[in-house]
Parts: C-alpha cells; structure tokens; sequence
C-alpha cells in the first residue's frame, strides 16, 4: 500500500503563528515533517514559489500548499477532523471561532507577539503602542474568560490555539500575564489538552514595560 504523502510544515522553533500550527498538528496525532524556514530561507526564491510573502507557517499537504496560520488551522480542521469540535459547523459557532482567529491576526500580532519580536530580536514596531495594545486585549480576555473555560465554545477550538502562543510567551516581551488570573488559568486549560507541547522558552527581558502599559 501506498504511504500517503506526508504533512511539511515550514517554521520556525520560535514562531508563535508557527507553534499553533503544530500544536493542532500534534492534537489531531498527524504526523508531519518540520522544515525550519529562518530569513534567509523565507528570502529565497525556491520559498518565495510557495508563499510570495515570504513568510512562515506554511503548510504542504501533497499537491495543497497553504500559507498563513489561521488558515492552516481551518483547512487541517476541515480536512482531518470535520464535524468535530475544533471549528463549528452552525452560523454562530463559526462565527465565534472567526471572531478570536481576528484577533490573533489583529491585537495579538500587533501587541503581545509584536513587543516580544521587538524585545527578543529587535523587530521593526511602536514598542510603546504594542504594550498598550497588550493591555488592552489582555484586560479585554480577563473579562471574556471570567465566565468561559475557552474562547468560542464550552470546549477548545481553533480559536483557543491561535491566541495561545503568543499569549503563554508575553512576558518574553515584558508583558506582564500575572495580573489575569482568568487568562493565565485558560492558559494551563489549553496546555493540559492531550498532544500540547510547549514552544521553547526565551530569556525574560530585565527592563519594566513603560506605565501606560501597566494595568491599573
Ligand atoms: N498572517 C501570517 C503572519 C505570519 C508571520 O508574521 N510570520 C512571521 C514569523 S512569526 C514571518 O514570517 N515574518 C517574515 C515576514 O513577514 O517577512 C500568519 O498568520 O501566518
């Protein structure tokens, strides 16, 4: 019998778009090969074939490539576990996932991961506005996960794994997650679902955010 061709997914170790990907990977047992894509590879032009916008995560299914993250997490869903839990079928279950995967494309990429890209390598970005960014979406989460165990339903989804990363790892970029009890207990929920591996941990920087991103 044939062996089916298998998943490539092309990242980085420290890439939080990266590591929700493998996360959803690693929880539906897919196997898969990993690719490491640092800049210079995301520069080439054999890469550049695959995803013209130069970046990770991609994903190779056969002859299906897919590129962005929130992306690749629909299409694995939809492709190897329809019907389940992780991405609602009905109107208002999808549209709940929809809602927190725009978050992660919008006020985690700009705040939590964006401060810890400034921090951890020195990112291009307004380090100021990503802190308030930061504690604006985190105040916001705190509120959300009083009252939920997961984002966008009573179980985990996909909108659980995109917002995890960068939010477990916030203060590699000197933003605090201690102070949200409700955000920091959603956190060890979604590490303690079957399959989770943690990304690998950077060096916590020694400078305190500046005050306007510190909750009140
Ligand atoms: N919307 C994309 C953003 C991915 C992204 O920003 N990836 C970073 C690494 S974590 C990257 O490849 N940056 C290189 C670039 O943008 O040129 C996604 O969700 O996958």
């Amino acid at each position: 019998m044939r062996t089916p061709a298998p998943l490539i997914l092309h990242g980085t170790k420290l890439s939080g778009h990266t590591h929700r990907v493998e996360l959803l990977l690693r929880m539906l047992a897919l196997p898969f090969e990993f690719v490491n894509a640092p800049a210079d590879v995301r520069a080439s032009a054999a890469f550049r074939i695959l995803n013209p916008l130069g970046q990770i995560p991609l994903l190779q299914d056969g002859a299906v490539t897919v590129a962005d993250s929130n992306a690749i997490l629909v299409y694995l869903a939809k492709r190897y576990a329809p019907g389940s839990n992780w991405l609602p079928d009905d109107a208002a279950g999808a549209a709940a996932v929809q809602r927190w995967l725009s978050v992660a494309a919008g006020e985690v990429r700009f705040g939590p991961a964006l401060a810890r890209a400034a921090t951890l390598w020195q990112a291009p970005g307004d380090r100021a506005q990503a802190s308030a960014l930061s504690t604006r979406l985190l105040t916001f989460m705190e509120a959300h996960l009083a009252a939920r165990d997961f984002l966008a339903a009573p179980h985990a989804t996909i909108a659980d794994l995109a917002c995890y990363s960068y939010l477990a790892h916030a203060p590699e970029g000197g933003v605090a997650i201690a102070p949200y009890p409700a955000l920091q207990a959603w956190l060890a929920r979604v590490a303690a679902l079957p399959g989770f591996v943690a990304m690998p941990a950077s060096p916590l920087p020694a400078a305190p955010l500046p005050a306007s991103a510190r909750p009140s």
